[in-house]
């Protein structure tokens, strides 16, 4: 139960990766007494048999001690190794440009897009059904980042223009924190995301619905912000499937209102952190990708009133 409260291990790969660590440490703790009980003993010895001359048989003696030592070493090196290279095997997911993610993972300054295979996008809130693993290819749009999320999987870099894999998988419903663990620029400790694995039924629903195209823009204000979003340039950056808007470079806003947070983590989704992401982005998260558009309160109400049907 000690391991429990040092390990939160929620999937089968870290558990795998939490026994390795226990299997080193006790290994390493046995070394330890042993050496320091050997080093004690002939601390003792050695002073109280002074300056004795060396006995007849002392340099065989030394010679044995010297190659037990040694294959005693080498052994325990060799048993740590092949643990290793086990565990390796049963965590690493395949290095197989063939095979088809289910998911693929892009790191951006300062936030991670999500895209699964029926062409749903998110970002810094990846669904995963419990109980099932998931192949996730990690890449990167700009710098060197590092996707982990330390209750489920190992750490992957995402580096551009290199494809890693891993699993991702969770034993049960529940909801993992996740960061970048590469430093990547100013807003590198802003780089949460959250992996959110549900039931077989939700995953499923939530999936269909993150796959829909943006729901149209009725009249009033909420069209006008729709108008606004092309005509300010918001698209050049930002996606809204159903729309004009296909730019990758910042998070995509089908369904912006249907997650929890903003700004990778740094805000929680509230009408205010909305409305403060449009009149300051960089009050919202200094640094970040976002410039000032510089607009008016009434562009900001409309383009707030817009956002705010994207569910
Ligand atoms: C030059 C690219 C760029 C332009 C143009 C741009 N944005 Fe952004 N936007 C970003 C980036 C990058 C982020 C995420 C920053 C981060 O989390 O580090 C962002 C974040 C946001 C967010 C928060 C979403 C989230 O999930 O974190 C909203 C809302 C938003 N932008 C709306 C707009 C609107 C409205 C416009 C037009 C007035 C606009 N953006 C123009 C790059 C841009
Ligand atoms: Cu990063």
């Amino acid at each position: 139960m000690v391991w429990g409260l040092l390990f939160h291990t929620q999937s089968p790969q870290t558990e795998v990766i939490a026994g390795l660590l226990r299997a080193v440490l006790v290994l390493s703790a046995v070394v330890f007494a042993i050496v320091a009980g050997l080093v004690g003993v002939s601390l003792l010895r050695g002073r109280t048999a002074g300056s004795e001359p060396d006995r007849p048989g002392s340099a065989a003696r030394r010679a044995r001690i010297e190659a037990a030592w040694t294959i005693t070493t080498t052994v325990v090196l060799g048993v740590l190794f092949l643990a290793t290279v086990r565990a390796m095997a049963l965590i690493d997911a395949p290095l197989d440009p063939n095979q088809s993610p289910d998911l693929v993972v892009t790191g951006h300054q300062w936030w991670w897009e999500a895209r699964y295979r029926n062409g749903a996008v998110t970002s810094s809130e990846i669904h995963i059904p419990a109980g099932r693993r998931l192949l996730v290819r990690i890449n990167s749009a700009d710098v060197i980042h590092d996707f982990w999320v330390p209750e489920l999987a190992r750490k992957m870099d995402a580096v551009p223009g290199r494809d890693g894999y891993i699993w991702l998988e969770a034993n049960r419903p529940g909801r993992y924190q996740g960061t970048c663990s590469e430093f990547c620029g100013a807003q590198h400790a802003w780089m949460h995301f959250v992996v959110i694995a549900d039931t077989g039924a939700d995953f499923s629903r939530w999936l269909e619905r993150q796959s829909q195209p943006a729901t149209a823009p009725s009249e009033g204000a909420v069209a006008e912000g729709a108008t606004l979003f092309l005509s300010k340039k918001c698209g050049d950056c930002h996606s809204i499937s159903g729309t004009a808007a296909k730019g990758g470079n910042g998070p995509d806003l089908t369904h912006i209102l249907s997650r929890e947070f903003l700004g990778a983590g740094i805000s929680k989704n509230s009408p205010e952190a909305f409305a403060l992401w449009l009149t300051n982005p960089q009050a919202a998260k200094p640094g970040n990708r976002m410039p000032d558009a510089h607009l008016s309160n009434a562009e900001v109400r409309a383009l707030a009133a817009y956002l705010g049907t994207l569910q």
